[in-house]
């Protein structure tokens, strides 16, 4: 069958439908991409309003495209204290926000209680407050890191407080690009394993992709279907989120950013790849403020959120450092034409604005 009569009658892609997909003129793609975002949620964007705090930027591990090490060009290392975590939720607490995120750099030096025991001491003083923290990159290192397995770290999280999983630290499954960037990290088959365990265990999680970098666009659409593959089997994604590589202070050299075509073509095409994860989220710290707003026409129905402090893509350039204000947050979605809904973490609505 032709590709467009696939597009038509919504069938399932395959890897080459994918790759070939990119052919398609921009339009072509928002086209079909904009139809399914719009028969799931008609004219609504969904936000919320959480706050993203990084503990330590201390890590054992070396990633070319990371600016937020302290170990790369970062000349300031720095550990939270539980206090200044808390602290931070309380005043944020008082905007209202509904959700904290919490991922670290892998610091071999505070101890596994240190990662853990915060998110006990969250929930203790605020137990309404939604816990999204902890990468499978994270769950990695701490588990070779104190000899404990997956299912050990993943119960003791739960144990703990953490609501959710983040979908980062999955970048670009491909192997031979993973050994490029971000050798030595959680490996794809491993950040997959991870996360299967994590929906097994009745829990639910995000997955992203970092893409404009060295990656081709067949190793773009690879890391979309094994994503599809896995949700197949667990259903467990709340969101796909393709992150854009921001190019600033850090070691791997790409001088280019990848154009606005591309990066709208890459949503349409998540939208299109993957059938199976409800949510699209163009998450604007990274595509830009403007580009996000266009991307909900091209597939994307979610934005992330206020997040009023960002540290690891505004090291890497992006101009996300003190977050986006609510008001601001709310009108740039209406301006645009879509209709703000504040979300919970896992994708029930709070309120239409
Ligand atoms: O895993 C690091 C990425 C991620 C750069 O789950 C970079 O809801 C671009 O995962 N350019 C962390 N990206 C952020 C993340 C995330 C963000 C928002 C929402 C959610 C969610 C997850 O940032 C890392 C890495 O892939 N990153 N350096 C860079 N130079």
């Amino acid at each position: 069958m032709k590709l467009i009569d696939k597009l038509e009658n919504s069938e399932r892609l395959s890897f080459e439908d994918g790759v070939n997909l990119f052919d398609l003129d921009l339009f072509t793609l928002g086209k079909y991409a904009h139809k399914i975002r719009t028969q799931k949620f008609g004219n609504k964007t969904y936000f919320n309003i959480n706050r993203h705090i990084n503990p330590t930027n201390i890590c054992k591990d070396v990633c070319q495209f990371c600016a937020y090490s302290s170990s790369r060009k970062n000349p300031n290392p720095y550990t939270l204290t539980h206090n200044e975590i808390l602290n931070t939720v309380e005043n944020s607490v008082k905007n209202n926000i509904k959700e904290v995120h919490i991922v670290s750099a892998h610091n071999p030096h505070t101890g596994l209680e240190w990662y853990l025991d915060i998110f006990r001491k969250i929930k203790e003083q605020f137990p309404a407050i939604h816990i999204k923290a902890l990468t499978a990159a994270e769950i990695h290192f701490l588990s070779t890191e104190y000899h404990l397995s997956y299912e050990e770290i993943i119960a003791r999280m739960i144990q703990s407080g953490v609501d959710s999983m983040p979908g980062g630290g999955a970048e670009i499954f491909d192997e031979k690009v993973r050994k490029k960037i971000c050798g030595g990290k959680v490996s794809s088959n491993q950040w997959l394993e991870i996360h299967k365990l994590w929906h097994k265990a009745g829990k639910q999680s995000n997955a992203t992709m970092l893409f404009g970098h060295i990656e081709s666009r067949e190793n773009r659409i690879d890391h979309m279907m094994r994503l599809r593959e896995l949700q197949d089997e667990t259903n467990g994604f709340n969101a796909f989120i393709p992150l854009v590589y921001q190019t600033e202070n850090n070691f791997l050299k790409v001088k280019d950013f990848p154009t606005g075509q591309e990066i709208l073509k890459t949503f349409a095409i998540s939208r299109l790849m993957l059938d199976n994860i409800a949510n699209l989220k163009a998450y604007w710290v990274t595509s830009s403020v403007k580009l996000a707003m266009l991307a909900q026409e091209f597939g994307a129905n979610d934005l992330d959120g206020t997040i009023e402090k960002e540290s690891i893509n505004s090291a890497a350039g992006a101009a996300s450092a003190n977050g986006m204000p609510l008001q601001q947050f709310v009108d740039v979605i209406k301006n645009s034409g879509f209709t703000p809904v504040e979300r919970d973490s896992v994708y029930n609505e709070i309120k239409v604005w």
